[in-house]
């Protein structure tokens, strides 16, 4: 398990928080999420065996947010 924050782009609202954990909730292998819309970031546990970064990112670029 490795601790992974990203820089997240784009969120505006509370709703945006909620799409961005919903979205990290779907990925197998992602838990202690962590949103933060006025820092933001994303921040999770991920367990490497199970899921990669770049999955991470495209799952929070398929709903219209940028990691950077
Ligand atoms: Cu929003």
């Amino acid at each position: 398990m490795k601790t992974i924050k990203l820089e997240v782009r784009g969120m505006t609202c509370a709703h945006c928080e909620e799409s961005v954990i919903k979205a990290l909730k779907k990925i197998n292998g992602i838990t202690e999420i962590e949103v933060n819309r006025f820092e933001n970031y994303a921040q999770f546990r991920l367990d490497e065996t199970k899921a990669n970064q770049e999955q991470v990112k495209q799952a929070i670029e398929a709903i219209g947010f940028q990691v950077v």
